[in-house]
């Protein structure tokens, strides 16, 4: 049965220009453990006394999850992971021929040796251990082989398969683990994808079905370079595609967004189930499929993570698209109307890059010749910071253009410093943006006016 480590706050903590702090740290362990992961990777004691602080607090915290502490093959990092509290630790030290004549200037002879030695140096103080071959997926097949033997025969009971390159394909992948399956001593095997080529969660998958044991993830993919397999998706793709149901879904996605929030870092809005897109359809043929039977262009029910579909309106739009839009405002038609409703819709989207549901009620009104008394689902707001006196405003700035529903951000004279235009799907989704908006720092105070109705100057 799948296992997954969850390395979030260690190879996460990796990504270029993130941080967390322990109460971050700490809240992240807590949601990954309501998730059900087996394991959480807890950051490597040797890199700062915070990051040991935070192991040290989260292996307090009594989780389902094992915590494992990262560390190279040193015994100072060794005893460190121990006194952290850790229950095991994760010894890493790299196989390959480029890694130990270039980096580490050792033979494999002694490698083997070093190996050996914290390994066995780890399990004499009591812990748990996994080696873990650096750059596994590029060393020499017969040495892999006699290195991880020695490890497991020095106390280690897990060896992580790292693909520290992201170079393996699914096939490729598969067939080793194969070899390895039937040439190590009894073992648990995890697999340490990157996604240098976006092949990680497909290798992963690859390596499960071949025999291997555990999956490393990370929330929102984050990771040294493009990552590794993001939580999320693992999750989803083994749940739905290879039926393991024992992880809790519901979760996810309010755990990817904490991590936008206190990571800085954003996911694409194409990313799969937690991008703003994944639940989005647009063209008129795959809108009208949608509304006859969600499931012609659904893998599956986006409820299943808590979220909802969309149907955007634009120019690909068709009728029965607008026809339902209008309805869920309690607003009927004649089938003469709709068609002129339509044809303006693909006139301004053809010079507009998004429509917005105060936009179509307009039209719907002017084709109609009556007045719509609804306020549009989707909010137009106007949210006005005040910025620390001592912080860059255009510090600020850039942090309020990197959210995917800020439209446009300008600094401005008066009371408030920056006035940044929002859009949001309702009113819950605004409170959430409003509430992100206040953690960056250096915003000292917001208000926030909500559009109730949109008119266009000469211009647009
Ligand atoms: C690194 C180490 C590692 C370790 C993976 C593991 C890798 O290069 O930063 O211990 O399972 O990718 O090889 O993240
Ligand atoms: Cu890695």
């Amino acid at each position: 049965m799948l296992e997954i480590l969850d390395t979030t706050l260690r190879e996460g903590e990796q990504t270029p220009y993130v941080n967390f702090t322990i109460d971050e740290k700490i809240e992240i362990a807590k949601r990954l453990d309501a998730v059900g992961v087996e394991m959480i990777e807890a950051g490597d004691p040797s890199v700062s006394p915070n990051v040991a602080r935070a192991i040290e607090r989260i292996a307090a915290l009594g989780l389902r999850a094992e915590i494992v502490a990262h560390s190279a093959a040193l015994r100072s990092g060794i005893e460190r992971a121990k006194s952290c509290g850790a229950q095991r630790v994760a010894i890493f030290y790299a196989t390959s021929k480029i890694h130990l004549d270039s980096k580490l200037h050792k033979t494999e002879e002694q490698a083997l040796e070093i190996i050996r030695e914290h390994v066995a140096y780890a399990k004499s103080l009591g812990l748990n251990v996994r080696y873990t071959p650096e750059d596994a997926t590029r060393t020499e097949l017969d040495f892999l082989v006699r290195v991880c033997n020695a490890a497991i025969e020095a106390g280690a009971d897990r060896i992580s398969f790292a693909d520290t390159l992201g170079i393996m394909q699914p096939h490729l992948l598969a067939e080793r683990i194969e070899i390895l399956r039937a040439r190590l001593l009894p073992c648990k095997i995890d697999l340490h994808c990157h996604d240098d080529y976006g092949l990680a969660l497909a290798n992963a998958m690859a390596g499960v079905r071949a025999g291997a044991d555990c999956v490393h993830t990370t929330v929102n993919g984050m990771g040294e370079r493009s990552g590794i397999p993001d939580l999320a998706e693992t999750v989803l793709a083994f749940h739905n595609l290879e039926g393991v149901e024992k992880y809790d879904l519901r979760p996810l996605v309010e755990l990817s967004n904490y991590l936008e929030r206190v990571s800085g870092f954003f996911v694409a809005p194409n990313k799969p189930i937690t991008g703003q897109n994944a639940f989005s359809h647009k063209s008129g043929v795959h809108t009208n499929g949608i509304l006859k039977n969600p499931q012609t262009y659904e893998p599956f029910d986006p409820s299943l993570v808590g979220r909802e579909r969309k149907i955007v309106i634009d120019k690909y739009t068709g009728k029965s698209a607008v026809a339902a839009r209008l309805d869920e405002y309690g607003i009927e038609v004649s089938a003469a109307e709709l068609e002129v409703i339509v044809t303006r819709i693909k006139n301004l989207g053809d010079q507009r890059k998004q429509l917005f549901d105060a936009d179509i009620l307009e039209i719907a009104e002017q084709v109609t010749g009556r007045e719509m008394d609804v306020i549009p689902h989707d909010i137009n707001a106007l949210i006005m910071l005040e910025v620390e006196s001592h912080v860059y405003t255009s510090a600020v700035v850039r942090r309020l253009r990197s959210f995917s529903n800020v439209t446009s951000v300008y600094e401005v004279t008066g009371d408030y410093d920056i006035s940044a235009f929002a859009n949001a799907e309702n009113v819950a989704a605004l409170n959430n943006l409003i509430e992100e908006i206040r953690t960056v720092q250096g915003v000292k105070r917001s208000e926030t006016r909500m559009v109730l109705k949109k008119y266009n100057g000469g211009g647009k």
